[in-house]
């Protein structure tokens, strides 16, 4: 394959971005290419998790790079929802990583964590050195995290945790996990409001991780069954400052941030695999690119990608301002999602029958994106948040 022409040169989009911006950019653009993309097809198929990349990925600041303090690099909502966008047009796999280590497990901590939980947790997380993972999905479905079975019952000072939770990135490998349990004391809140978060060192008896296996889509990445099983914590394992759902959706905002970025950058991937195929393979004498249709469909590719990643710059710049709603949030995660599996579609039908094999990475990103479709709140739930955001009215 000849080198990928740079699709978003069309508009122009660095322009738009400041220098420090552009930087980050660059690094993670760098990191998928030298890093991810030279292996990611035989750990794909090999259903192999990299581990040895966390600690580069910690070394290069990627790792809760939008928090500061604690060892992280404090970079701005834009600079990160670059990095994701460059990280997972690598792979899905790989920014969703850097998403549950510093989007959902590190922003819990960071948000919620008394000092003595970030001192301990934050500055090994932003170096790779301890990895979390963020147990909130459970068993009978993750749409109503409100359904919530896993419980948290008092014991003496301490707490005891009993429940399952899963689908959780990372947790076979993870050093802590952030467990969100229903506290089993009125004291505490009733219904939604009496989730909280806890700090779980992995190594904790009765917590048990197992990857999940049989998985068509994220084959390079870890998502786990967890069991807790009288699990037993001090007092201090509680998240402070996290109180009902608000706390685990607080951090959903971030994950889904993130997403709005990365799913645009399979698109451009997959763009890039097409267009190249356009102009290097002949059919009926000529380059398939000559032909109007394959110029139609590349020219509604490029519609769709470019829009995306104006419509998450605008998210960023008001995120960056405070003033990001979980409504807008849902808009960029929905139509990201979706446009970037249409264009893994559509890229795929310009490969011909060399589209289905891994000599172009539409497939991979076209099953991975199966995944970022469903995790971080389905189609169906943005559509809905949406809904009651337009008509007041809850049709959960
Ligand atoms: P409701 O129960 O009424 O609200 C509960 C409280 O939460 C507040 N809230 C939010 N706060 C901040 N940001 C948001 N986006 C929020 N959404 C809701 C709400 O204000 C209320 O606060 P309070 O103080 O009044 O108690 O819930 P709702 O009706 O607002 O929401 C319903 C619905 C369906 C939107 C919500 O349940 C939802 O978003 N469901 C989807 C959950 C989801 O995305 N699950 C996938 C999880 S993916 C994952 O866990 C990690 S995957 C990565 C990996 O590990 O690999």
């Amino acid at each position: 394959m000849t080198t990928a022409p740079r699709t978003d040169a069309v508009f122009d989009l660095d322009a738009l971005l400041t220098p420090e911006e552009r930087e980050w950019q660059q690094r993670a653009r760098a990191f998928a290419q030298e890093r991810i993309l030279p292996v990611i097809d035989e750990d794909f198929e090999r259903g192999y998790f990299r581990r040895e990349l966390i600690a580069e990925l910690g070394d290069a600041g990627f790792l809760g790079m939008h928090l500061r303090g604690y060892g992280c690099a404090g970079a701005g909502a834009v600079s990160y929802g670059l990095a994701c966008l460059e990280l997972e047009a690598g792979d899905s796999g790989w920014r969703t990583f850097v998403s549950v280590q510093g989007s959902l497990a590190m922003s819990a901590i960071a948000k919620y964590g008394s000092e003595q939980q970030k001192q301990q947790w934050l500055p090994r997380m932003a170096a790779g050195d301890a990895v979390g993972c963020f147990a909130l999905t459970e068993p009978q479905g993750g749409s109503d995290p409100a359904a919530m079975t896993t419980t948290a019952r008092r014991d003496g000072d301490g707490w005891v945790i009993d429940g399952a939770k899963r689908w959780i990135g990372l947790a076979s490998l993870a050093d802590v996990a952030v467990v969100w349990a229903r506290v089993d004391d009125p004291a505490f809140g009733e219904g939604g409001r009496a989730v909280r978060g806890f700090l779980v060192p992995t190594t904790t008896p009765g917590f048990t991780a197992t990857p999940i296996t049989g998985k068509l889509s994220m084959r390079a990445s870890v998502q786990c069954d967890v069991a807790l099983e009288a699990v037993r914590l001090d007092a201090d394992a509680m998240l402070p400052g996290a109180e009902g759902l608000s706390g685990p959706f607080g951090c959903l905002n971030e994950a889904r941030y993130g997403i709005v970025w990365g799913a645009m950058g399979a698109a451009r991937s997959c763009l890039e695999a097409a267009l190249e195929r356009s102009t290097s393979r002949e059919v009926f004498g000529r380059p398939i690119g000559a032909n109007q249709l394959t110029q139609a469909k590349l020219a509604d590719m490029l519609l769709e990608v470019e829009k995306g990643i104006l419509l998450a710059l605008h998210l960023g710049r008001l995120k960056e301002r405070g003033a990001l709603t979980p409504a807008q949030i849902s808009v960029g995660k929905l139509n990201s999602v979706r446009e970037a599996l249409a264009i893994a579609h559509q890229a795929r039908t310009i490969l011909g029958g060399d589209g289905i094999t891994d000599a172009y990475p539409v497939m991979r990103h076209a099953a991975n994106l199966e995944s970022v479709r469903t995790y971080e709140g389905t189609d169906e739930i943005h559509q809905l948040i949406l809904g009651r955001a337009l008509t007041g009215l809850d049709a959960f």
